[in-house]
C-alpha cells in the first residue's frame, strides 16, 4: 500500500486570486498557467493499519500541525471515496524553498493525489481527482497536467483542461528569487481578506473572462507579445485588488519592483519576454524559446535577488514508484 508521484509547480499566466465558495474551495475566477520542470516535488505515500493517525514529514522534518491538519483534509477527501483505507504516511521532499511564492501547495498537493490515486480500488478518473486536488488546493489541479493548462469555471464546478502540450511551444522561465523566507500571509488567507475587504473586488473579477479569452489566443497562435499584455495586465490586477485590502496586502520586496521594470526594458529592447509574480516576492520571467541567458544574467545582476533559478514546461504529476 505505498507509492510515490512527483509534481511540478505551476505559474498562472492568467491568475486565480478569490473563492466563490470558500467551503468547496471553489474558485471565483477561471485561471491559466505554464506547469514547470527543474523543481520538483517528490511524495511517498505509505497506508498502514498501524498507524494511529495520518503523519506527514516535509523536507526530512516532522511537518507543523497547520500543514499536516491540511495534509489530512485531503486525505479525508479521498478516504470519503473509498472507506477502510486507514490513515497514512507521507514523507515529501521539495527541492525549493516551501511556501516562499513557488507554488509549493500546488506541486503539493499534485503529487500527493497522485500518489494516494493507485492505491485506491479503483483509482478515481482524471476529472474527479482533479476536483478533488482542487479542494485540497485552488492552484493544486493545474499541476496534474503539463504544458500550459486552463482550470476553467464550469457549471457548479471546475474543468482541467491541457491548452498546449509543453513541446508545443517551449517557453522557458527564470525565476528570480528575492527571499527564502515563508509569505506573512499565505494564499487561502490573503484571498479571503482581499474578497471581503478590497474595494476593487468586483472589478478584479470582471477582468478575468477578458483576460482568460485572450490568453487562450495569444497561446493557441503563440504570440508572445500578447500574452506578455494579458499576463502582465493579470498580474498587476491581482496585486492592486490585494493591496487595497484593508490592511493592504504587499507581497513585493524592492527587487520585485526593480526586476518587473527590467523586464519590461529587455522587451523594449526587443527580447520576447514578459514577468509574473504570485503571492511572494519571486519575480517570474517567461521568456521566448531560447532567450532566456539573458534575462538570467539581467536578473542576476538584480541587488537583493538572492538567486536565479531556470526552468522550462514540465510534464503532470505522476507516479515513480510503487
Ligand atoms: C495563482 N495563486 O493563480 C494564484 C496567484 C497565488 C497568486 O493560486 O487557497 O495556494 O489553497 O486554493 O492553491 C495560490 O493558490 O490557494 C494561487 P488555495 P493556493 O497561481
Amino acid at each position: 500500500m505505498e507509492a510515490v508521484a512527483v509534481a511540478h509547480p505551476n505559474i498562472a499566466l492568467v491568475k486565480y486570486w478569490g473563492k466563490a465558495d470558500p467551503s468547496r474551495n471553489l474558485p471565483a475566477v477561471g485561471s491559466i498557467s505554464i506547469t514547470l520542470d527543474t523543481l520538483t516535488t517528490t511524495t511517498r505515500v505509505r497506508f498502514g493499519r498501524e498507524l494511529d493517525g495520518d503523519i506527514l514529514t516535509l523536507d526530512g522534518e516532522p511537518a507543523s500541525a497547520e500543514r499536516s491538519d491540511r495534509v489530512s483534509a485531503c486525505l479525508d477527501l479521498l478516504r470519503e471515496r473509498r472507506p477502510g483505507l486507514g490513515h497514512a504516511e507521507v514523507v515529501s521532499r521539495n527541492s525549493f524553498p516551501t511556501a516562499a511564492g513557488l507554488a509549493s501547495s500546488a506541486s503539493a498537493f499534485a503529487a500527493l493525489v497522485t500518489a494516494v490515486n493507485p492505491l485506491l480500488e479503483p483509482p478515481l478518473g482524471d476529472a474527479e481527482l482533479a476536483e478533488i486536488a482542487r479542494r485540497c488546493s485552488g492552484s493544486a489541479p493545474r499541476s496534474l497536467l503539463g504544458g500550459f493548462v486552463e482550470l476553467a469555471l464550469e457549471g457548479d464546478g471546475t474543468v482541467l483542461r491541457r491548452l498546449l502540450d509543453r513541446r508545443e511551444w517551449p517557453l522557458e522561465v527564470v525565476i528570480a528569487v528575492v527571499s527564502r523566507d515563508a509569505k506573512p500571509v499565505g494564499s487561502t488567507a490573503g484571498m479571503e481578506l482581499t474578497r471581503t475587504t478590497s474595494p476593487y473586488y468586483e472589478a478584479w473579477l470582471a477582468t478575468s473572462t477578458t483576460d482568460l479569452a485572450a490568453a487562450r489566443w495569444a497561446i493557441a497562435a503563440r504570440d508572445i507579445e500578447a500574452l506578455a499584455a494579458v499576463a502582465e495586465g493579470s498580474c498587476l490586477a491581482m496585486h492592486a485588488v490585494a493591496m487595497a485590502a484593508r490592511p493592504g496586502l504587499v507581497y513585493w520586496g524592492a527587487p520585485t519592483v526593480d526586476g518587473l521594470h527590467l523586464v519590461r526594458e529587455l522587451r523594449r529592447r526587443g527580447t520576447p519576454v514578459f514577468f509574473t509574480i504570485d503571492a511572494g516576492p519571486q519575480l517570474k520571467a517567461v521568456c521566448g524559446p531560447g532567450s532566456s541567458d539573458a534575462v538570467a544574467a539581467a536578473l542576476a545582476g538584480v541587488p537583493g535577488v538572492v538567486e536565479v533559478v531556470r526552468c522550462g514546461l514540465g510534464e503532470g504529476a505522476r507516479v515513480v514508484g510503487r
